[in-house]
């Protein structure tokens, strides 16, 4: 509960903020986007983990409004790097159920879109497997009115969870992220890269886009480009940074 009262309080005196980690094409080593992520510096100085305050702020509500402060944020982010000349640069954003669940969320969505001018289709959602999984009636319909607005949609930990490829097949979705986890476990037992594979293969038979999280070093990224994985995100490549830095980054890499 306190830490509810803290975290309102945080997001009312702008204690939170959105860094953005780049996701970069395997082949080339270019960057094709970024991911928005959540931060939260409390005024003493110390970091919050997401992990820790998102459940608080799912649980109290507050996600609804921080969600959507979120979501407004990265698309005015992407308008500015597309002013900066980044154009086909993507913005992943994402979405927790709560959020994805609130009656307003497509018009959060299409407001978040028309007052920015964030062109959707380099908007992208994350939502998690474990997500996808729960009342799929619901995940259909709401997927298709998203795919509606232009924007597109990935599956976040994808490989933690046990969608059958029946399931998969019906959802309107565009990548699937491999877990960190299994990219952890390439370099590790001759069976280590065998989950990573799969999904790899699984994006190619259904025509998804595949990336990899969490990529820390050369010889992961080497074997995730030998397995066809087209695109990749982790400490590797660059870790999330303010959107200042985001520009600089882009910039010097031009
Ligand atoms: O950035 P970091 O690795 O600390 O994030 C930890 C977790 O918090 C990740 O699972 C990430 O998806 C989640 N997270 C980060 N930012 C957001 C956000 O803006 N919204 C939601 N729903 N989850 C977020
Ligand atoms: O669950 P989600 O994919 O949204 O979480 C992304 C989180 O993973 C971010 O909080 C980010 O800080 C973290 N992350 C990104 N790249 C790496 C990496 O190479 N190694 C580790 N350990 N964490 C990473
Ligand atoms: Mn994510
Ligand atoms: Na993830």
């Amino acid at each position: 509960v306190r830490m509810m009262h803290a975290l309102r309080t945080a997001f009312g005196q702008n204690q939170l903020f959105v860094v953005y980690q780049p996701q970069i094409d395997l082949a080339t080593r270019r960057p094709v986007g970024a991911e928005a992520l959540l931060r939260w510096q409390t005024a003493d100085g110390k970091f919050i983990s997401p992990d820790r305050f998102i459940p608080i702020a799912e649980y109290s509500g507050l996600i609804i409004d921080m969600g959507e402060w979120v979501m407004r944020t990265a698309c005015r982010e992407l308008v500015a790097l597309r002013a900066a000349g980044h154009d086909n640069f993507m913005m992943s954003i994402n979405v927790s159920q709560v959020q994805f669940r609130h009656p307003y969320f497509l018009e959060m969505l299409r407001r978040a879109l028309a007052d920015t001018g964030a062109p959707p289709e380099f908007v992208e959602l994350e939502i998690t497997e474990s997500m996808a999984m729960e009342e799929p009636d619901l995940l259909i319909k709401m997927l298709g009115q998203i795919k509606q607005t232009g924007v597109s949609i990935a599956i976040d930990d994808f490989g933690t969870g046990f969608s059958s490829l029946s399931y998969l097949q019906r959802l309107q979705i565009d990548r699937l992220k491999i877990d960190r986890a299994f990219v952890t476990e390439i370099t590790g037992s001759a069976r280590g890269s065998s989950i990573a594979e799969m999904v790899i293969q699984l994006g190619r038979n259904l025509g998804l886009a595949v990336i990899a999280e969490g990529v820390e070093d050369e010889r992961q990224a080497q074997i995730l480009h030998t397995l066809g994985c087209p695109l990749a995100q982790g400490f590797l490549f660059a870790r999330p940074m303010t959107a200042d830095a985001l520009n600089g980054w882009l910039s010097n890499d031009a």
